[in-house]
């Protein structure tokens, strides 16, 4: 497998060197698609994630596999669900096991990572590499480097983006470069830059229509779940104490104001950081040989069905922002086929002119940038959420996603809920709540056609329910288990720092 392996790289690095493109993939944390205006976002502007879907492609259904951080950012590396890689909920990756950055490294990519992490293990697979530990702090962040820790002062999202400039303008000038640059924002507890928090601090934001919403017909897991925005938003979320005497539902709305401004000035540090590197890149001429890509970890919830956080598979967990531009990608395409996080490295292969190895579950998108449309594309997704209860009493579950229609189980509560997208595209209607509604000829079948669907999913995922119960989880933390203490550095003193020893 490895002479084969290495006769690959071999050729193909003499049949591609002169054209591989570099990659560049730019990753946030917790951003919602419809907070980007280029997917029509009611409640914020995003003018340079637009200028990706302005130059190139924006994927309208890309979805997760399992949307909570730790496990998307596995499915990221080995373009495998959580029940092949190891990490069904915050569980630590095995840095040993076969990923992507390890294939395009050793085909001849330099090879790096930059910020949120969070996989526990020391990243492995890149030539240099410079992460958060854990979730990582909004101010004066301590990073970790191979073999010691150091502080650098400021946000930690324009950090990020100067990390990642300065390794793009250190980087080895004789291989193409792939680089995940990885913003900490707009995740929990959303401390934004003070220059957007006076952005936002006046601004009223419209309120979704479900924000009210009352889980009527879904009583399985919403109810008793602990991320709404009535309830679960803490003093440290908020910051600032309510106005006196304010109750009922004008909390809730003042709570709201309060999230969003922070969630969306917080987004807007990532916006700017996305304008940064494009500029650069269009200004040293980089650009007309790098692919840009854009995701999130999860969907997020804008106070959708009353929540914030994801881990849901309705639609604001379930879907993700997905863009890209560069060479060959074609301007202003909107591909509605259902793209996965599965997807992404099969894709970064592609691209690579590198095999995609039969072990990765996803497939390359890079058909559909070109603008093709494959016959035999998929037409359903699956998922499978396991962290039960979590920090937000989230109820495990699984499901199957097609262009109509949704059906999740619930499987530790015997629960299933049905949705027509078409005619409820918010999911407040579950087809399934009654027994006399259930028992329609058209709805019997539905349901029974789904079902099977899952099933052959299952088969074909080999997802035989071995994560079901969490004692069988691998174990390990996320947490890191580098202690050094931190010394101080400038963004430069920094990525000095990650030169391979
Ligand atoms: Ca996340």
């Amino acid at each position: 497998m490895k002479s084969f392996l290495l006769l690959t790289v071999a050729l193909t690095a003499t049949a591609f060197a002169a054209e591989r493109p570099n990659i560049l993939f730019i990753f946030s944390d917790d951003h919602a698609q419809h907070a980007i205006s280029a997917y029509g976002s009611k409640v914020n502007t995003t003018p340079h994630i637009d200028r990706l879907a302005k130059d190139g492609a924006r994927f309208t259904n890309s979805f997760v596999s399992n949307s909570i951080c730790t496990p998307s950012r596995a499915t990221l590396l080995t373009g495998q669900y959580s029940h092949l890689n190891g990490v069904p909920a915050f569980n630590r990756f095995d840095g040993a096991r076969d990923h992507v950055a390890k294939r395009l490294q050793a085909g001849g990519y330099h090879t790096g990572i930059i910020g949120k992490w969070h996989l526990g293990s020391d990243p492995t697979g890149f030539d240099r590499w410079i992460v958060l530990p854990g979730q990582g702090a909004y101010w004066n962040p301590v990073f970790l480097v191979a073999g010691s820790q150091l502080t650098i002062q400021g946000h930690c999202t324009d950090i990020t983006t100067d990390l990642g400039l300065e390794w793009l303008k250190t980087r080895p000038q004789d291989q193409p470069f792939f680089l995940m640059l990885h913003h900490k924002a707009p995740h929990r507890e959303w401390e934004p830059a003070e220059r957007h928090i006076a952005m936002f601090k006046d601004k009223v934001i419209p309120e979704p229509a479900t924000l009210w919403d009352d889980y009527a017909t879904r009583p399985a897991a919403l109810p008793m779940n602990q991320q709404t925005i009535a309830r679960d938003l803490t003093p440290r979320d908020l910051k600032v104490a309510p106005p006196a005497g304010l109750t009922g539902r004008e909390l809730v709305k003042w709570k709201y104001q309060r999230y969003m401004q922070d969630y969306l000035a917080c987004v807007q540090g990532v916006d700017d950081g996305v304008g940064k590197v494009l500029d650069y890149l269009d200004q040293t001429g980089l650009a007309k040989n790098t692919i840009v890509l854009y995701s999130a970890d999860n969907g997020w919830f804008l106070g959708d069905l009353g929540l914030y956080d994801k881990r849901f598979m309705y639609e604001p967990g379930l879907k993700v922002p997905l863009l890209a531009r560069g060479p060959g990608i074609k301007a202003g395409h909107v591909p509605a086929q259902f793209a996965g996080n599965i997807d992404l490295a099969p894709t970064f292969l592609d691209l690579a002119g590198l095999p995609v190895p039969a072990s990765m579950q996803g497939r390359s998108l890079v058909p559909l940038l070109r603008g093709e449309s494959p016959a035999d594309w998929r037409t359903s997704f699956y998922y499978r959420y396991y962290d039960d209860p979590g920090n937000h009493r989230t109820a495990a579950h699984y499901g199957v996603r097609t262009a109509t229609h949704k059906l999740i189980h619930y499987w530790k509560k015997a629960a299933y809920e049905m949705f027509d997208l078409t005619k409820d595209p918010t999911e407040q209607r579950n087809l399934l709540h009654s027994d006399e509604e259930s028992k329609q000829p058209a709805i019997a079948a539905k349901f029974a056609e789904l079902k099977a669907e899952i099933t052959r999913l299952q088969k074909e995922y080999q997802d035989d329910g071995q994560y079901a119960d969490p004692a069988t989880w691998p174990k390990g933390g996320v947490d890191s288990d580098n202690k050094a203490p931190a010394g101080t550095k400038t963004v430069a003193e920094a990525i000095a720092a990650t030169a391979p020893k």
